[in-house]
């Protein structure tokens, strides 16, 4: 089975971009370690402190960021680094030409239950004019991502990604320490008959979406005349690869409990690169009006509404908000 590097060799032309991801993957076994260790690594519970978001750090988000940030900057081509630990982006080297942006830890709330977590990233090229801790060199839409892809570490630890064409999964043996390609060219179903959604937050969703997933409950009676399943990890990076691997649609929307933001999720290192793999793989990304994909961020911490999944069954949400 093939090395990630001789893939990437093979796959991708522009070696300054297989270096970054070549580090990434690297650096996602230390994370693979410690997390596997847990508690006999001293590295599970709280860190004591509130990250930009106002969410209480596990000890593993602040190590997890600091592998990354650390591992990164280290490389001549990376200009600047975004992370949803980090309240601003980090400068490295002013003659790089990659910016990435990360959720170190997606899901951490997980890690104290040992379930699925993962580390989600995301590669854009750095603009020359703008300087790699300048927000602004950031503020592209994910339409302009160079590569995307997440590291989930489950049963096996998997790293999942794209460089525009085409969506490829390896397999981390950590005998040798080598990712293994496992998976090319994954598509995604277009239908499906499986849904995932925090339901405890039923009543905060506008009509249109409370209208589809009451739909959805209603099974082969109701307008969209099937039985429906539903799955829910609280961890994207979980619910994502289910998708991929069986179909789904993965739903995050606004809710009226924080009626000023878009949604709970972040649009630079959560919705655009898994919004990208999806896409590549023949899925699709909405916030339930238009393409995640197409949205011009403000800000590197940008939240958004987040419907993303089987390209038919993602078109059926837009629909019942065109309604
Ligand atoms: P809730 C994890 O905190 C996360 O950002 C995603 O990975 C996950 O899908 C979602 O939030 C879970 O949110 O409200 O169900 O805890």
């Amino acid at each position: 089975m093939q090395r990630l590097r001789n893939f990437l060799q093979q796959h991708c032309s522009d070696n300054g971009l297989i270096e970054v991801i070549d580090q990434i993957a690297t650096i996602s076994k230390d994370i693979a370690h410690l997390i596997q260790l847990g508690d006999l690594a001293g590295v599970l519970g709280s860190a004591g402190q509130e990250n930009v978001q106002g969410e209480n750090q596990k000890k593993l988000d602040v190590i997890a960021n600091d592998l990354l940030k650390d591992g990164l900057a280290a490389l001549p081509s990376i200009k600047g680094l975004a992370s949803e630990e980090e309240t601003l982006p980090v400068g490295c080297n002013p003659d790089g030409r990659y910016l990435v942006l990360f959720d170190p830890l997606d899901g951490s709330s997980n890690i104290d239950i040992n379930v699925t977590v993962g580390t989600i990233f995301s590669i854009l090229a750095a603009p020359a004019e703008l300087d790699g801790g300048d927000e602004r060199a950031f503020l592209q839409p994910g339409k302009q991502q160079l590569a995307a892809g997440y590291v989930l570490y489950g049963p096996s630890t998997l790293l999942v990604l794209t460089t525009g064409n085409g969506v490829f999964s390896f397999t981390l043996d950590s005998r040798v320490g080598e990712y293994l390609l496992q998976r090319e060219n994954i598509r995604v179903d277009t239908k499906t008959a499986e849904f995932a959604i925090n339901m405890s937050n039923q009543r905060f969703w506008k009509p249109a979406m409370q209208n589809y997933v009451a739909d959805l409950l209603r099974g082969e009676e109701g307008p969209l005349g099937k039985r429906y399943n539903m799955r829910w990890v609280a961890s994207m990076v979980a619910e994502i690869h289910r998708i991929l691997t069986r179909g789904g649609v993965f739903m995050y929307p606004w809710d009226s409990r924080e009626p000023k933001k878009p949604g709970k999720l972040r649009l630079m290192y959560e919705a655009n690169p898994m919004s990208l793999l999806m896409e590549q793989a023949g899925g699709k990304g909405s916030t339930s009006t238009e393409s995640i994909l197409s949205v011009q961020p403000l800000g590197i911490h940008d939240r958004v509404s987040v419907v993303i999944g089987s390209a038919e069954e993602v078109a059926t949400v837009e629909r019942y908000h065109e309604a």
